[in-house]
């Protein structure tokens, strides 16, 4: 199976990824984590996409805070689909972030989630690799049927006690 590759900007985005890392954990996809900055280390993010599809990538997740280059970056890099999550810092509540995730001009799509949406960013790629990989399409058909069981356990619960 193809490999995921997760790049944040800084260690301090790890408690955002974590929850990427722990939804490809349940899913049994393999993955590598990288701190790569699209502004700090450019040359070593650059070859970490140009090389992504060699080294055995199906699908990159990027996630970056403030003035977020990173998933813009190295989707210029590579073919490979790039999915960009847009973190939360401290002063623009992630709004800066967004929009510098998302407003890529065309020609370089990035798959932009919602601010911090890291579960949503690996539930993405997992699809993606599910296009080749039947047994990932089973494991996501049942995770959605798991929700939707655990969403109406909850409207009977609540029904009869209120
Ligand atoms: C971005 O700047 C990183 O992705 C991080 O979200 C933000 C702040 O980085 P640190 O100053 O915490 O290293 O490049």
């Amino acid at each position: 199976m193809k490999k995921v590759g997760i790049v944040m900007g800084s260690d301090s985005d790890l408690p955002v990824v974590q929850k990427a890392i722990d939804t490809l954990k349940a899913f049994g996809v393999p993955y590598e984590v990288h701190i790569f900055s699209a502004h700090r280390t450019p040359e070593q993010s650059a070859k970490f996409a140009r090389e992504a599809k060699e080294n055995g990538f199906g699908v990159l997740i990027a996630a970056a805070g403030m003035a977020a280059h990173l998933a813009g970056s190295i989707a210029a890099g590579t073919i490979l689909p790039v999915i960009g999550i847009p973190c939360k810092s401290n002063t623009l509540d992630g709004i800066d972030a967004l929009l510098s995730t998302v407003q890529m001009p065309s020609g370089i799509p990035v798959a932009t989630v919602a601010i911090n949406g890291a579960v949503n960013a690996a539930l993405l790629s997992v699809q993606i690799l599910a296009l080749s990989e039947p047994e990932l399409a089973e494991k996501l058909t049942e995770k959605r049927n798991a929700d939707a069981a655990s969403v109406l356990k909850k409207d009977s619960e609540i029904a009869a006690k209120l």
